[in-house]
């Protein structure tokens, strides 16, 4: 089979001095992961499940530690979030200046200038160059959710559209946006009302369907099963994350803003997991020049502290009446001095340039796999966010159990990998963009080898 070679570059950022090593001294989870893990059975909910029940004690660069010593190589940045890597120093910096000052007043009581710095800052550096205002909340759901809630507030209409394989949070309103059942919505309904499904734009399951045809196939469902006239928003995921890294043919979305643009739909882009240099572009909205009404963020957003944002036209955001956003913990000042740094980060830092070069090195490497193994059935996304789909040789079905055995094998080999898609047979690469290219390289041969002996 043949390799592609890419010259290595330099690590962008630092981050605890960890060596960039994978090494396993138990096997995987070691004695001490396992006592952990009988410890969590008896005190935490069994509904909160673990994908590798290895307990980590330090991060940095490219590995996890655990508390058995095992240095393990991370394909997931906590599921995108740590894109600028655990505990950066400019983020460790500043949230320590910060823990010294004070903690937390409540914005909405008694605010704070990092707030409005990090609402500038995201009104820069979305798409479009239009009047803009920012909210911050804690979550992804929590900002999905008040991102319809001021769509609502603006248009006065009620129904809110998300695609087939969306996944936009567990809340009860996110999830009924979320197309999922197992293990997302099961036993948990009813859901909230006025939530409707659009067919999406899926290339490789589709035959290939042009975008522009793909799109106006869904407008033409929500025209005729809601109506614009009753619809508030239309919220997509520029790159769907949980539901498979689908990437829509080209067309798609412009064809959905051209629309709700005509149609007085808000048009919402939620970027929590391609958001910030993730796709190789600061947001996956930039790929297309598409402009969104409202973007969502959160995950790469604050360095791995918890924060979320909602941001867009001025005359959208400015509707709702004064007091009716809020929340105890919105912007707290902890993760909005993570945030600036953050930002501040992926900017100076050309992250997105990294994120590209890390993209070439996962495309190449797994599109040369996909060559000589009919098992792999696709390889798609962009930049650092990159999945490959795992079908059945003879008949393309999906190949869940397949995937399965492939990311056991990888775990136990010290490499933290994770799977995603409605069919649950897509393992997606999420590198933290500090990770070296020796570490990646070699985490992408363990995947390799796990694959050619599942
Ligand atoms: N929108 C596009 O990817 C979170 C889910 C992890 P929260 N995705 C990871 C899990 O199993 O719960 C996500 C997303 C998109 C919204 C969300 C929700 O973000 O911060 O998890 O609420």
């Amino acid at each position: 089979m043949t390799i592609v070679e890419t010259p290595t570059s330099t690590v962008p950022l630092g981050g605890p001095s960890l060596p960039q090593e994978r090494r396993l001294v138990t096997s995987i989870p070691g004695p001490k992961s396992q006592a952990l893990q009988a410890r969590k059975a008896q005190a935490v909910s069994a509904g909160v499940g673990v994908t590798l029940p290895v307990y980590i004690v330090a991060a940095g660069g490219g590995v996890l530690v655990d508390v058995d010593g095992n240095s393990l190589i991370d394909l997931g940045s906590g599921i995108a979030v740590t894109g600028v890597g655990n505990s950066a120093p400019q983020v460790v910096e500043a949230v320590a200046a910060q823990l010294a000052q004070f903690t937390h007043t409540c914005f909405t009581v008694a605010p704070y200038d990092s707030y409005i710095e990090v609402a500038e800052t995201l009104n820069r550096l979305t798409p479009g160059d239009h009047a803009k205002r920012s909210a911050l909340f804690n979550s992804g759901a929590e900002a999905v959710e008040n991102a319809v809630k001021i769509a609502r507030h603006y248009t006065g209409k009620q129904a809110v559209v998300a695609f087939d394989h969306a996944y936009h949070g567990r809340t009860t309103l996110t999830m009924g946006l979320t197309a999922k059942n197992q293990p997302y919505k099961n036993g948990f309904g009813p859901f909230a009302a006025e939530l409707y499904r659009a067919p999406m734009s899926y290339p490789y399951r589709d035959g290939g369907l042009d975008g522009v045809v793909a799109a106006k196939r869904a407008i033409s469902q929500i025209e005729k099963q809601i109506g614009a006239e009753n619809l508030a928003a239309v919220i997509i995921e520029p790159i769907q994350g949980e539901g498979g890294f689908i990437v829509p043919a080209p067309g798609f979305l412009p064809t959905l803003v051209d629309w709700c643009r005509a149609n007085k739909v808000v048009f919402i882009a939620d970027e929590v997991q391609t958001g910030f240099a993730r796709t190789g572009d600061m947001f996956a909205s930039d790929h297309e020049g598409i402009v969104p009404d409202l973007m969502v963020m959160a995950k790469g957003i604050a360095g791995g502290l918890p924060l979320s944002a909602v941001t867009g036209r001025a005359e959208i955001m400015d509707s709702p009446q004064v007091g009716g956003i809020g929340g105890t913990y919105g912007g707290n000042p902890l993760a909005c001095a993570a945030a600036l740094a953050t930002m501040a980060a992926y900017e100076s830092e050309n992250l997105v340039a990294r994120a590209r070069e890390i993209g070439a090195i996962l495309t190449g490497r797994l599109n040369a796999i996909r060559t000589a193994d009919k098992r792999v059935g696709d390889v798609r996304g962009r930049g650092a966010m990159i999945a490959v789909e795992l079908v059945d040789a003879a008949t393309g079905e999906p190949d869940a159990a397949l995937t399965g055995r492939v990311v056991a094998a990888a775990h136990a080999q010290g490499v933290i990998l994770l799977t995603c898609g409605t069919y649950g047979n897509v393992i997606r690469f999420l590198p933290p963009l500090s990770i070296p290219d020796g570490l990646l390289i070699e985490g992408l041969q363990v995947v390799q080898a796990a694959l050619a002996a599942a």
